[in-house]
């Protein structure tokens, strides 16, 4: 069987060193269909049957910029058999962020924890093994520049790939948001592909337009989707992206808490 793996992480996160470690000189460079964003995909190493498509840099996978429509659009409608999700491990908090988002697609996905070199140098420690129970999905060390993990990470992919495991998104909203994705899940139940319903029902949630095109729903349809928004946002005093994003954070700040020890310098990749 031959595996697809999109390789997806914020800009600056090592994506390019690792992609180059990955497939060396076998690589493919072109664009995305109609628009000027750079398209790369090579073969693994070693692997004559695994493919990795390299996706724009993202902070995200809302509608706001052309790598974020390109990425969602090709892991919503190119189907990749698995997702390596590139976190630069010495901005974890920023870069989980994405992770989020990417775990609620309903693909498999494995975290390559990228820049592990400056979190030892640094003293800090990430219990990776608490990092992956939390989230459901693998975790493994990489030092893209040294070319450590890298191979290990994309073999990794490609055997959950294999195995047919998506991931499972531990991460609830408060019960207000739950109830309206649940609201909107069931109303567009027949027109969403099963496995990423809830990565659908999140943008639904949040109005988002590009999702909201994709689909011809009735007028009663949309009626009773922003009538279930409504009551969420009466209930939050706030808007409906914003009531995603804070939660995202307040998750990903608890869960960092939990899994990453701080050492003296405090340094990372950004400073
Ligand atoms: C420069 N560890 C460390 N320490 N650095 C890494 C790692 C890693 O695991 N992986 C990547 N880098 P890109 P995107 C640079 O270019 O692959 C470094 O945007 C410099 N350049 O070497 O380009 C990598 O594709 C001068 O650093 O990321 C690169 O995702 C001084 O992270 C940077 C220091 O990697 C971004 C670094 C002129």
């Amino acid at each position: 069987m031959s595996i697809t793996i999109a390789l997806a992480g914020n800009p600056n996160c090592g994506k390019t060193t690792m992609f180059n470690a990955l497939t060396g000189s076998n690589q493919f460079v072109g664009n995305w269909p109609g628009v000027t964003v750079e398209k790369k995909e090579g073969r693994l190493k070693g692997h004559k049957d695994v493919s990795i498509m390299d996706l724009p840099g993202i902070y995200s996978l809302s509608p706001y910029t052309l790598e974020e429509v390109v990425a969602r659009n090709y892991l919503l409608h190119e189907s990749p058999d698995v997702i390596l999700n590139l976190v630069d491990a010495s901005n974890i908090e920023r870069n989980l962020y994405l992770t989020t988002q990417l775990l609620e697609l309903g693909l498999p996905v494995v975290i390559a924890l990228n820049m592990m070199d400056v979190v030892k140098k640094n003293g800090d420690k990430i219990d990776t093994a608490k990092l992956s129970a939390s989230l459901g999905c693998p975790v493994v060390e990489t030092s893209a520049v040294r070319g450590e993990g890298c191979i290990a990470a994309a073999e990794k992919a490609a055997e959950l790939a294999r195995s047919g495991k998506n991931a499972v998104p531990q991460h609830t909203f408060c019960q207000s948001v739950e109830t309206a994705l649940s609201t909107i899940g069931d109303l567009v139940k027949d027109v969403v592909p099963q496995e990423s319903a809830r990565w659908f029902a999140i943008k639904l949630f949040e109005r988002d337009e590009k999702v909201m095109e994709g689909f011809t729903l009735s007028a009663d349809v949309k009626d009773r989707l922003e009538s279930a928004i409504r009551v969420c946002e009466e209930t939050m005093d706030d808007d409906s992206e914003g009531i995603i994003t804070g939660e995202r954070y307040e998750y990903i700040s608890k869960l960092v808490g939990h899994c990453v020890r701080k050492g003296k310098t405090g340094l990372s990749t950004s400073d």
